[in-house]
């Protein structure tokens, strides 16, 4: 993709980004319809399939060969990322909209052939948009995001994980996974994985750690990690293939291999 059609598609996208955001903002406190999915912590609600039908018609009416892959289904069925194909989830963190009213993300990737262009995670309540284009930095709210310094141990480390994959997973072994807990100055759960993401590349977090991730969890998240320094894989350490869900790892370039090695590959059941 050339840089005068990543700037166009880029501008676009935020204006719609920041739209379905004032419309979410604006319906806070409406009554919703709450559905579970996959199991009965996984919810959806009315307002994540209006937000999705939102990005879908803007999308399919402005750019009618563009794809979309999204988390409701109202997208593409895909089988490959040929093209250029939009990577939604309208409401990342559906549970703390739910239960919270706040801590949950629009996140929206835009991939060209598999590779990550423009990437934005949109913290909603508190009005806080990240973003990124391939090859120029990511940002807060406009202002550059430095790049994540070399200088850290695992011992300084502070990582994201769902507390749930210490008592349970199909993975790694619990007691690797608390081992790793017991090793870092701290942990943190935010129940949004793409926050999670940004948080990483803001570095206010070192890491975060998903046994489960789909990829509309990640797309926005690789992108800017990826601009800041920072390194994505699945936790094997190979590349998260964007069409299928995978245990995810996001972290600072300096703890990547270690906890990679000492704790997930170590550690694998
Ligand atoms: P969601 O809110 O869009 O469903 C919570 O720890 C994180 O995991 C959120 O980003 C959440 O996304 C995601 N998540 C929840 N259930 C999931 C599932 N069954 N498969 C993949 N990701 C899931
Ligand atoms: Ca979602």
């Amino acid at each position: 993709m050339n840089k005068e059609t990543r700037d166009l598609l880029f501008d676009q996208a935020k204006q719609w980004i920041l739209e379905a955001g004032a419309t979410i903002r604006r319906k806070i406190n409406d009554p919703i319809t709450i559905q579970t999915k996959s199991n009965a912590n996984d919810l959806v609600t009315t307002m994540d399939k209006e937000t999705e039908q939102f990005f879908v018609g803007k999308i399919k009416s402005k750019y009618p060969s563009h794809y979309l892959f999204s988390e409701e289904g109202f997208g593409d069925k895909l089988s490959s990322l040929e093209g250029t194909v939009w990577i939604i989830d309208p409401i990342d963190g559906t549970m703390n909209f739910v239960h919270q009213k706040r801590h949950f993300a629009i996140s929206v990737g835009i991939y060209q052939d598999g590779i990550g262009e423009i990437g934005f995670i949109y913290d909603v309540m508190a009005d806080i948009l990240y973003s990124a284009k391939k090859g120029e930095g990511a940002m807060k709210n406009g202002a550059k995001l430095p790049p994540l310094k070399t200088d850290l141990t695992l011992q300084e480390s502070i990582v994201g994980m769902n507390h749930y994959w210490l008592c349970k997973n199909n993975l790694v072994k619990e007691t690797a996974m608390q081992e790793l807990v017991k090793q870092v100055r701290g942990t943190r759960t935010y129940g949004s994985a793409a926050l999670e993401f940004a948080y990483v590349a803001e570095g206010i977090i070192d890491c975060y750690l998903a046994m489960k991730l789909s990829p509309w969890d990640i797309a926005a998240g690789k992108i800017i990690v990826h601009e800041v320094g920072g390194i994505t894989t699945n936790i094997s350490g190979n590349e998260f293939t964007m069409l299928d869900s995978d245990a995810v790892l996001t972290c600072h370039p300096a703890i990547h291999e270690s906890i990679l090695s000492e704790f997930l590959i170590k550690g694998k059941k």
